[in-house]
């Protein structure tokens, strides 16, 4: 059944928002129409607690993108975002979320960071998406969203490892680019894994 992911489309990615994502706005109106030509949509939310490991404020003397060793694993280190049922952790207010029949929370456990939608960044906890996905008898998965650099790069690569074919809508992401080129590194990394990369206007002139 063609099915419709939604990464991380929350306040806090959006301009204005903690870990604002340069245009990560527009990425909603896109996503509002690619929802109608997918039978099943599901969608996955930051959901941090207040004292995450992954934010600099909670360690001294830190900043935004210093790297740390959080419990072994290294840390890219992010504003204070996606507080569990804080306004910056809602999902944007104009995304419709009608037909969405599952949310996905991740990022949960203070200790490890969770960029997959999939598994945390230790891969030992899952999300329960796979299973889902897999009950529902999914095959074939579309994905777009924010980050592209981050949580959609990680979900893409997951979901063709986990034997998904895995459709990335290129023009219903935005990244952060951290350092210039991350997005097109991301992008040539998703393709040379085998991730379809696409345009909301190709899914949309095939399906409807
Ligand atoms: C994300 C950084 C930190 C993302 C989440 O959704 O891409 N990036 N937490
Ligand atoms: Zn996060």
């Amino acid at each position: 059944m063609p099915t419709l992911l939604l990464v991380d489309l929350q306040n806090d990615f959006c301009p204005g928002g903690a870990l604002g994502v340069p245009e990560g706005d527009l990425v909603v109106p896109i996503a509002n129409r690619l929802i109608d030509a997918f039978e099943l949509v599901v969608a996955t939310q930051d959901w941090h607690p207040a004292d995450h490991g992954s934010f600099a404020a909670n360690h001294p003397g830190k900043r935004p993108g210093d790297v740390i060793e959080l419990d072994g694993l290294e840390q890219i280190l992010w504003p204070v975002h996606c507080v569990q049922n804080t306004p910056g952790a809602e999902f944007h207010p104009e995304l419709n979320l009608d037909r969405v029949t599952h949310v996905f929370q991740k990022g949960t456990d203070p200790k490890v960071d969770s960029y997959s939608s999939f598994f945390d960044n230790r891969r030992r906890v899952t999300t329960g998406l796979a299973d889902y996905l897999r009950d529902q008898g999914v095959r074939r998965l579309c994905l777009c969203g924010l980050a592209t650099d981050y949580c959609v790069v990680f979900t893409a690569l997951d979901a063709v490892e986990l034997g998904f074919e895995t459709w990335v809508v290129e023009d219903a992401c935005r990244g952060v680019n951290l350092k210039p080129g991350d997005v097109d590194r991301a992008v040539a990394e998703m393709r040379s894994q085998g991730v379809k990369i696409t345009t909301s206007h190709e899914i949309l002139a095939t399906r409807s």
